[in-house]
C-alpha cells in the first residue's frame, strides 16, 4: 500500500510519521501529473504547492481552521488530502472535481476563489467574524507572488492594521506569476528573498522552534526573537511597514521545517507573513525547465509536447493582427496583465519590447494605464479574458468610455470557456459593454471580419469591445466567392442567407450554429431560414433590423453571454418598441452560473444546439403566427 492509500481525511496528515513525508509527496506529484496531463489544468503552481499543502495540514485542521488559497490552483494536493483522493481523476470534468477550491465541494474549502488576489481579504473577513462570534480557530491565507502584486491583495494588506485581528498570510514565492513577475513590489520581494540579514533571522527563529516545547517556552522564543528583530538594522520590508510581522525566507520544499514554522506562526499573538520559496513545476523536470508552459495545460498534453498539433486559434490570430497593426501605425501599442502566453504576445513581446507592457495581475491599472496612453495620444490594444474584465469595469466606464477614448479591448475567452468552469466564464461583457455609453461592441464571426473591425478601429474615433472566444478561429464563414472582398460596410450585419418567414440574428461565435441550424432545417424539408451575423451589437443599425423586423414572423436570437441584458433582450425590447409583430425569441446563456464541462457540452446545457434551436423557434414562434407588419 502507498502512503498516499493511508491518507482517508486530513487527520491522516497530521498523523503521518515524519520519515513517510517525503513519499507522500513524491507520490502527490505523481498523481498530480497524470491526471492533470490527462485532463488539462494547472500543473507547474500545484507541483510547487506540494510540500507546503502537507505541512499546513500537519498545522491546520482543515474542517475547523479555514485555509484560503489564492487563485486556488496550487491547491490539487489539498483537494486529494482532504478526502478527495478517489475523486480526483475526474477533475475539470462534467461534475467532477472542479479546479478551484469551492464551498459546495468540500467544507474543507474555505472559500470560492479562481480570480486572483482575495485570499487576504476574505482571510480578513473570516478573522473578524471570528472574533465577533468568540470563536477560536485559525485563518490561514496561501497567496502567490504574482498575485499578492494586485491591487485587491495590497488593498487587503493595508487593512490589517485597522481590522484588528489576527490573520497568516503563507507567501508562496516561486518567483513567477505565469511568466516571471513584474514591477518594482516584486523587486522588493527579490531583495527580501536574497536579504542575508533575513537569512540570519530565519537560522535565528528556526533554532528557537527547536527549542520549543510548551506555550511558556514559546512566549520566551517570542519575545527573544522581537528584540533580535528590534537588534538587527533591517532594510525596508514592506509587510513590517504595514505592522504585519515578516518571518522568513523558508524553503518551502522542506515540508519538517514549514511545519515548525507555521506552529510557530499559528501560535504568534498578532497577524504574520511567512515567506515561504518554492520552485515552480517542482518533480517534474519538464515543468520545472518551462513553468510558464506547464502553468496551465490543455488536456492529452504529453511532456513532450502535445500530441496533436492545435488549429490556429483567434488569440493568435488577434495578436498577428496588433503585429500587423503595429508595423503600419507607430501609435499602435499591446497592454497586458500577466496573460501573455494565454494571449500568444510572446512574439510582439520580442519584436517590440518598447510597445509591449505587460502590467502584472492589475486588471484595473491596465484599463486606466491604457486611458492615459490614448489620452497620450497612443493606440492602445488592451487585451483581457472577458472573465477578468469584470475586475476593470469601473476603469472601462470611467477612464476610457466617458473621455471617448480610442482603446481597442480585445476581449478573449468571451463565451462559455469549457474546463475552468464557473469563475471563468465570460458571460458578461455584451450586457455591460451595451449599456455603456460611447463604446462600439464588435463580435467576429471569422478571421476575415476581425481584420476588418481591428483596422476599422484604428482608423475611426473612440473605444472599441472586440470580444472573441476560446478555440480555433475559422478563417472564412459563410463567405461566398462573388461577395469576397467586397466587405459589409462597419456598424452593418450582414445578412447571409434570405429565407422565408423566420430566421436567426446570430453573435459571433454562433454565426455557425445559426448556419448548421438552418441546414438542419433545409435538410427537414422545412421553410428555409434566414440567417445574420449581427457584427455589430453597439451601435445599432436600425435601418437594416427594421427591414428584419418587417420581413420576419420570428427572428431567434444566439448568443454566447447571458440572456439577461444581452443582445437577444434588447433586439426584442426594440422590436416591441417599435410597433413589429415580429417574434423575438432570445437564446443566450440562462440565469445561473454554468459549471466546469466541454465547450460543448456547454453549448448543449445552454439549449445552443442545431436540434434545440428549431424545437424552440417551433415552440415559441410558429405555435401562434401573427400577421407580420410590412
Ligand atoms: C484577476 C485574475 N487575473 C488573472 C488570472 C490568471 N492567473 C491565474 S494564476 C496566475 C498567476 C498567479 O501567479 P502566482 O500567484 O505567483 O502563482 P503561481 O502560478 O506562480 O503559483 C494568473 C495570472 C486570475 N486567475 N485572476
Amino acid at each position: 500500500m502507498s502512503v498516499l492509500d493511508s491518507i482517508r481525511s486530513a487527520r491522516d496528515v497530521a498523523d503521518l510519521p515524519v520519515e513517510q513525508i517525503p513519499a507522500l509527496c513524491g507520490e502527490l506529484r505523481r498523481f498530480i501529473q497524470q491526471v492533470t496531463l490527462d485532463n488539462g489544468g494547472h500543473l507547474a503552481s500545484s507541483l510547487g504547492a506540494v510540500e507546503l499543502v502537507v505541512a499546513l495540514l500537519r498545522v491546520f485542521d482543515p474542517t475547523r481552521d479555514r485555509i484560503i488559497f489564492d487563485v486556488g490552483h496550487q491547491a490539487y494536493a489539498y483537494k486529494i488530502l482532504t478526502g478527495r483522493r478517489e475523486r480526483f481523476h475526474t477533475l475539470r470534468t462534467r461534475g467532477g472535481i472542479t479546479g478551484f477550491p469551492k464551498r459546495g465541494e468540500s467544507p474543507c474549502d474555505a472559500f470560492d476563489v479562481g480570480h486572483s488576489s482575495t485570499s487576504i481579504s476574505a482571510a480578513l473577513g473570516f478573522a473578524k467574524a471570528r472574533d465577533l462570534l468568540r470563536q477560536r480557530h485559525d485563518v490561514v491565507a496561501v497567496i502567490g507572488d504574482g498575485a499578492l502584486l494586485n491591487g485587491v491583495a495590497l488593498e487587503a494588506l493595508n487593512n490589517i492594521r485597522a481590522a484588528r485581528t489576527k490573520v497568516i498570510v503563507v507567501l508562496n514565492d516561486n518567483g513567477m506569476s505565469i511568466s516571471p513577475r513584474v514591477g518594482g513590489l516584486a523587486e522588493h520581494l527579490a531583495r527580501l528573498r536574497a536579504n542575508p540579514t533575513y537569512l540570519k533571522l530565519k537560522q535565528f527563529i528556526k533554532g528557537q522552534c527547536r527549542s520549543i516545547s510548551g506555550g511558556e517556552a514559546l512566549d520566551g522564543a517570542l519575545s527573544r526573537i522581537k528584540t533580535k528583530v528590534k537588534s538587527l538594522i533591517l532594510p525596508p520590508n514592506m509587510f513590517e511597514e504595514l505592522d504585519l510581522h515578516y518571518w522568513g525566507p523558508f524553503d518551502g520544499h522542506d515540508a519538517e521545517e514549514m511545519t515548525e514554522i507555521l506552529h510557530l506562526a499559528r501560535r504568534h499573538p498578532e497577524s504574520i507573513l511567512v515567506h515561504v520559496i518554492t520552485k515552480k513545476g517542482k518533480g517534474c523536470p519538464e515543468a520545472e525547465a518551462n513553468p510558464s508552459e506547464f502553468h496551465g495545460v490543455s488536456p492529452g498534453t504529453s511532456l513532450r509536447g502535445t500530441a496533436a498539433p492545435k488549429p490556429r486559434d483567434w488569440s493568435r490570430a488577434v495578436a498577428d493582427l496588433l503585429e500587423k497593426l503595429a508595423e503600419e501605425d507607430p501609435r499602435v501599442v499591446g497592454c497586458i496583465a500577466a496573460m501573455k502566453e494565454g494571449a500568444r504576445l510572446a512574439d510582439f513581446a520580442r519584436k517590440y519590447p518598447t510597445r509591449f507592457f505587460d502590467v502584472g495581475i492589475a486588471e484595473e491599472h491596465l484599463v486606466t494605464y491604457a486611458g492615459g496612453l490614448a489620452a497620450g495620444g497612443m493606440r492602445p490594444v488592451v487585451f483581457l479574458y472577458s472573465t477578468f474584465l469584470q475586475r476593470a469595469m469601473d476603469q472601462l466606464v470611467h477612464d476610457v468610455c466617458l473621455p471617448d477614448l480610442p482603446v481597442l479591448l480585445a476581449v478573449d475567452r468571451a463565451g462559455l470557456v469549457g474546463e475552468d468552469g464557473e469563475t471563468h466564464q465570460g458571460l458578461l461583457d455584451i450586457a455591460w459593454g451595451r449599456s455603456i455609453p460611447n463604446l462600439s461592441l464588435l463580435a467576429p464571426r471569422d478571421a476575415v471580419d476581425l481584420e476588418f473591425m481591428m483596422r476599422g478601429w484604428l482608423y475611426r474615433r473612440g473605444p472599441a469591445l472586440i470580444r472573441y472566444p476560446r478555440g480555433a478561429v475559422p478563417h472564412s464563414i459563410g463567405r461566398s466567392p462573388e461577395r469576397d472582398g467586397g466587405m459589409v460596410p462597419w456598424g452593418e450585419p450582414e445578412i447571409l442567407r434570405r429565407g422565408e418567414r423566420i430566421g436567426i440574428v446570430a453573435v459571433g461565435s454562433t454565426v455557425r450554429l445559426a448556419l448548421e441550424a438552418a441546414d438542419l432545417a433545409e435538410k427537414r424539408g422545412e421553410p428555409p431560414l434566414s440567417v445574420v451575423d449581427a457584427r455589430f451589437l453597439k451601435p445599432l443599425d436600425e435601418r437594416i433590423y427594421d427591414d428584419l423586423f418587417a420581413s420576419h414572423e420570428a427572428l431567434a436570437v444566439l448568443e454566447e453571454g447571458y440572456e439577461a441584458g444581452g443582445f437577444g433582450e434588447n433586439l426584442a425590447r426594440r422590436c416591441q418598441e417599435r410597433g413589429f409583430f415580429c417574434r423575438v425569441i432570445p437564446m443566450a446563456v440562462p440565469d445561473r452560473f454554468i459549471p466546469q464541462a466541454t465547450r460543448a457540452e456547454q453549448w448543449g446545457q445552454c439549449g445552443l444546439t442545431p436540434e434545440r434551436i428549431l424545437e424552440r423557434i417551433r415552440e415559441r414562434a410558429l405555435a401562434v403566427r401573427p400577421s407580420t407588419s410590412r
